[in-house]
């Protein structure tokens, strides 16, 4: 494709204005085909994904977005279902997004090949879409969050980013949402399972799912062990104190108080300045996490660098080389690369 139109001269190709038009105009095929364009990692396409961005951000940003998080098994993708199809119950057009570490690794997948969203996948009004497989989670959560405006920007005014609890990713997603809602299960004993303390800090929303039938009891007891333990912590948000609930995503209990809870915060956020300010925050995050990218591939990608890589390295492996001065002749050569 033409590369040198976009990155020369700004000049917008009248495919990509074409396809942001229609974007807006909610044709899922083209919404599908923006999103392809934002994952591909091919340098024409990623000017061209920029320019697409740009176009469409003005349409953007109308939106709550949710992030739900917690380990595999909880009951993520059933609760996604089961609140997705309360929204849009209430005439919401949603979207949702997956960040899945696992599939940047080994191909494979933690939240499930197999989704269990069957039902919102047959309506109309919902757009699903699965992690795409990238070289770094930090890549992927990017792609994702690029895909998040696509989908605003095709009207769809709830996004759901649904990522499995295994370290990184909560942070990467909570990045880019307005609300993180952590999901637990009731725990056998005592512990609190799963959950790291500085994951629950994370949490704008804690439930406990799977408050039905012989797990109720113990639902319950894992909500007050939640609400002690949050005590402790600080508060995510200055002005709001996370709230601990129960609900039963399988069988659709309390799924009422979830959503109002979602629209109390999403109120709080916006009257007080809140919200854009977190948005502004992960605004500037973002940006320079672009920028540490592309520094690091333009690294990666120099040939004076890669000529010295090799050697440097066996020397700082052997110990005759400490790894400051094996930086700094990296560092040293690239900077003399860049300047030619
Ligand atoms: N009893 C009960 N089981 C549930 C509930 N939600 C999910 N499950 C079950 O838990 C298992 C894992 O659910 P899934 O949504 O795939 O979890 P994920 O890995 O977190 O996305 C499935 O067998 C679900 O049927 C619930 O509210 N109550
Ligand atoms: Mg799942």
């Amino acid at each position: 494709m033409r590369r040198e139109a976009g990155v020369l001269t700004n000049k917008v190709p009248k495919e990509i204005s074409e396809m942001a038009n229609k974007v807006r105009s909610s044709d899922r095929r083209t919404i599908a085909q923006a999103i392809t364009l934002i994952e591909s990692t091919r340098p024409d396409h990623r000017a061209l994904a920029e320019q697409l961005l740009s176009d469409l951000l003005d349409d953007t940003g109308k939106t709550i977005r949710l992030g739900v998080s917690g380990p595999p098994g909880v009951g993520k993708s059933t609760f996604i279902e089961t609140l997705g199809l309360y929204v849009i119950k209430k005439r919401h057009k949603l979207a949702v997004l997956t960040v899945d570490p696992s599939s940047t690794l080994s191909g494979g997948s933690v939240l499930g090949d197999k989704t269990r969203m069957e039902r919102l996948t047959r309506e109309s009004d919902v757009f699903i879409r699965p992690s795409p497989s990238g070289s770094t989670l930090g890549g992927v959560a990017r792609r994702t969050r690029e895909a998040m405006l696509v989908c605003e920007a095709a009207g769809h005014d709830i996004v759901i980013v649904e990522t499995v609890g295994v370290g990184q990713s909560e942070t990467a997603v909570r990045d880019m949402v307005d609300m993180f809602i952590l999901l637990t299960q009731p725990a056998g004993g005592d512990e609190l399972q799963g959950i790291k303390r500085g994951v629950m800090e994370l949490a704008d929303l804690l439930i406990v799912n799977k408050a039905d039938g012989e797990l109720l009891n113990a639902a319950q007891r894992t909500q007050t062990e939640y609400r002690n333990a949050l005590q402790l912590l600080r508060s995510a948000s200055p002005d709001w104190t996370t709230p601990v609930l129960t609900c039963s995503a399988l069988y659709e209990i309390g799924i009422d108080a979830v959503w109002d809870t979602i629209n109390d915060y999403h109120m709080m956020m916006s009257k007080n300045e809140a919200l854009q300010e977190r948005r502004r925050e992960q605004a500037i995050a973002w940006m320079w996490a672009e920028v540490r990218d592309a520094l690091n591939e333009q690294f990666r990608a120099s040939p004076v660098v890669a000529d010295k890589i090799e050697d440097l390295e066996t020397r700082v492996a052997n110990g005759s080389l400490a790894p400051v001065a094996g930086a700094q002749a990296l560092l040293a050569a690239f900077s003399g690369d860049t300047q030619l």
